[in-house]
């Protein structure tokens, strides 16, 4: 059971590599012109795990271009459009996320922005020949990051690193750039030291509940850690921006509850207090941490150090493993298949 899954997990770190040689070798041709345009902000759209992996997206690229850039879900493009689209006279840049390249939503976004404004659509997609890739103004294509499985795992990070790519193309930020090309050893690493631990984790606890929080660029992977543990294990599962959480969910905190941290540096103090307080609470305790201290271990049950060195925007990939697995461990303790979500289709075409 889960075979497709298993592997597409496993094989992210090879995969990031294939994103790492295509995107320097298509670095000229990657580039937006942004320069002479005043005023102009950057769309990330998508659905489901795209539209979590935009709001991550986004969050990274307002750091590094230091241009606003905000996330939605396809659907608000062409439904809700005046709210993001208020200025007629700014540069919108959108890009289009979907793994496919067939969801309704995002086919019906892009048809949407190209009659509606000039902007050029940027559409990213990890399947040949997709309609988003057709219809879109400039393509960005990851084939080897595509998946057979309906749950969207190494093709999640692998366009995440494309777009911190693009990011640090735009904003010519070499030392960004030089730290993504460690991702895919160090993913290699983690798998090799924590690859165990999720289902460690799962068959010692008795968890009928998940929480993951994360601040900033985190909180766009802990939508989608929670997505994972919902379509592949059919467990109660949330998301949270972390300081969010002491405003009234905590209030549902106890021993089956799984709380997961994705521990920042910027935010790391505020992070460490918040999980001294849940740990207080009862539930079990994860923090993934790129170097732990004796305050993250005693309030935490498990630790997961990345080990990394690199900046909070640029490791961000290297936590997705440890909670793709807990929704996979998570899957098989309910004999589930993993591969095979229930109620799930691997495109919504509407
Ligand atoms: C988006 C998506 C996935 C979800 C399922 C259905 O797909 O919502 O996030 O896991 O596979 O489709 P895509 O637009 O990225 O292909």
């Amino acid at each position: 059971m889960g075979k497709y899954t298993m592997n597409e997990i496993n094989s992210q770190a090879e995969i990031w590599e294939h994103v790492i040689s295509a995107s320097l070798k298509n670095r000229e041709k990657y580039v937006t012109n942004f320069d002479g345009v005043i005023d102009v902000e950057t769309l990330f759209v998508g659905c489901g795990t795209s539209y979590y992996l935009s709001l991550s997206a986004a969050s990274v690229f307002s750091k590094l271009t230091r241009t606003v850039s905000r996330a939605y879900p396809a659907s608000e493009i062409y439904l809700f459009s005046d709210p993001i689209f208020p200025d007629h006279a700014k540069q919108y840049i959108p890009y289009l996320i979907s793994r496919s390249g067939t969801t309704t939503e995002v086919n019906l976004a892009t048809k949407y922005i190209q009659e509606h404004y000039k902007f050029p659509v940027h559409g990213i997609s990890c399947r040949t020949n997709s309609d988003l890739l057709k219809n879109s103004d400039i393509g960005y294509l990851i084939p080897e990051a595509d998946e057979k499985s309906v749950v969207m795992t190494r093709s999640f990070t692998s366009m995440l690193l494309l777009v911190q790519f693009l990011a640090g193309f735009q904003s010519r930020d070499q030392q960004f750039l030089d730290e993504l090309e460690n991702l895919p050893q160090l993913g290699k690493e983690v798998f090799n030291q924590y690859g165990d631990l999720p289902e460690e984790i799962i068959s010692e606890g008795n968890f009928n509940k998940f929480v993951y929080l994360g601040q900033g660029p985190f909180y766009g992977l802990a939508s989608e850690s929670m997505l994972k543990i919902k379509e592949m294990s059919l467990t109660c599962s949330e998301a949270y921006h972390s300081l969010e959480y002491r405003h009234g969910p905590k209030s549902m905190a106890d021993e089956n509850m799984l709380v997961t941290f994705f521990i920042s540096n910027q935010a790391r103090d505020a992070e460490i207090k918040l999980m001294q307080d849940v740990n207080d609470l009862g539930a079990k305790i994860l923090a993934i941490c790129d170097s732990a201290d004796a305050a993250i271990s005693g309030a935490a049950d498990y630790v997961v150090e990345l080990n990394s060195g690199l900046s909070d925007y640029a490791r961000l990939i290297l936590y997705m493993p440890i909670t793709q697995l807990l929704g996979y461990y998570q899957s098989l303790s309910k004999n589930l298949n993993p591969d095979e979500p229930v109620n799930l289709s691997q495109v919504v075409e509407i």
